[in-house]
């Protein structure tokens, strides 16, 4: 018995099918993890894992969005509970037409997509990235009401620091606006929706609970990408159309778990039943490095394609001082602020925002030490960089942020390398 009448019974074959070719777990999976076994086994490698429904039994969200399902251990999806955010503007996917290398995307109320499912239609629609604990915070009450970061995730540099009450919000802190972001996600859709392959914003990691329904996870080291491409080699959209799915380590994700996909490693997700879930991206300063090279590769594509508009500013102004190359510095930082979601400003405004004001508590962070080289090792190769030079007000960021972690030369490092 599928728990969603609307889907039919070619779709409820491809679920038995992906469900009975998934293998046995080849991930860990814990009850329990210290925040010093997350650092040492899973941050700094860089390794995925698994935290059993344990960790999500208590959330607001595992009682309220779920209606037992008599026939089944998996529940249903409580639509009726969620009619309280049908006021909210969500992105909508529908993963039954793809546009190029997207799925066509709209804007709708949540009321109208629940109204849909409410009849059993809408089966291809994909409520993605919906913004729920920032509006949560807007509306003035605390994400507690849907959920409880875990103690070894709250070291999150990239979302506002984890706070279960209602929280103030200033013109400053103002999600959306350039001095904080907001990457705390909520997902739903119906069985066999999906999201291709695709690797985080800016080389994130993240992590993903299934608060209602079961998923099924395709992951790839970065190192693991040459069967995943197609005659051209592209990366694919479906790794199910590849001849053994390009080899992924392929986990079924259980109602309750929480999944961790490492920095930079590529991922695709299919629903299996009627699934709401919720994500963060986020990184902390063991991945600072993968994320600064993931800028460092951004600019690369952005200069590449405006490399026209290179030669135009040289020949306007010329080659006798240095006023094209700040002219040209500026369209690319322009450029990749648009293009990948931040420049060198925001990433440096980032980091000097979390050394001033650490995110989680000691015992749940890497200690000052680590962290300090890890900041350092990004500065020093920054520093090699011909644009920094133009770029007066990064070099002010950078100078806030030394002052804050010390100066290099008193950091004793010795021990980690
Ligand atoms: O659940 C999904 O459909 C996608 C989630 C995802 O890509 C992520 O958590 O990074
Ligand atoms: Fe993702």
């Amino acid at each position: 018995m599928p728990n969603w009448a609307g889907i039919s019974a070619k779709q409820q074959h491809e679920i038995d099918r992906l469900i009975t070719s998934t293998p046995t777990r080849e991930l860990p999976t814990y009850d329990n993890l210290s925040y010093q076994d997350f650092l040492s086994n899973h941050l700094i490698p860089n390794h995925p894992f698994l935290l059993s429904s344990f960790a999500t039994s208590k959330w607001s969200s595992s009682h309220d969005f779920r209606l037992k399902n008599l026939d089944n251990s998996t529940a249903l999806p409580n639509l009726s509970a969620l009619r309280k955010y049908a006021h909210h503007v969500v992105p909508v996917a529908n993963t039954l037409r793809q546009e190029f290398s997207e799925f066509e995307r709209t804007e709708k109320a949540l009321g109208e997509v629940l109204d849909l499912w409410d009849i059993d239609e809408g089966n291809g629609l994909y409520v993605k990235d919906w913004h729920l604990m920032a509006e949560i915070e807007k509306e003035g009450r605390g994400v507690k009401e849907v959920y409880q970061v875990s103690e070894c995730l709250r070291d999150d540099w990239l979302n506002p620091p984890y706070t279960p009450d209602s929280r103030i919000i200033t013109s400053e802190t103002e999600v959306n606006s350039a001095s904080t972001s907001d990457f705390r996600f909520t997902y739903l859709g119906p069985p066999l929706t999906y999201t291709p392959l695709h690797r985080d914003v800016y080389g994130s990691y993240s992590w993903s609970a299934n608060i209602v329904g079961r998923k099924i996870w395709w992951l790839f080291p970065p190192d693991k990408l040459d069967k995943v491409k197609d005659e051209y080699g592209e990366l694919v959209f479906d790794v199910r159309e590849l001849q053994d799915e390009g080899g992924a380590i392929k986990i079924l994700q259980q109602e309750g778990e929480i999944i961790f996909v490492p920095s930079g490693w590529h991922h695709q997700v299919v629903n299996l039943d009627f699934c709401i879930s919720i994500n963060h991206n986020f990184f902390s300063s063991p991945t600072l490095s993968r994320i600064y090279d993931t800028l460092c590769n951004s600019q690369e594509r952005v200069e590449e394609a405006i490399s026209d508009v290179k030669e135009m500013i040289i020949g306007r102004l010329g080659t006798s001082d240095n006023a094209w190359e700040k002219e040209w510095v500026e369209e690319v930082q322009g450029l990749l602020e648009r293009d990948a979601g931040w420049n060198w400003k925001g990433f440096w405004t980032t980091i000097k925002q979390n050394v001033e004001m650490p995110p989680a508590l000691d015992h749940l962070s890497p200690t000052i030490e680590m962290r300090n080289k890890w900041i350092y090792d990004i500065i020093e190769r920054y520093e090699t960089r011909r644009e920094r030079i133009y770029l007066e007000e990064v070099q002010q960021i950078i100078a806030d942020i030394k002052m804050v972690v010390g100066s290099f030369s008193n950091i004793n490092t010795e021990h980690l390398k």
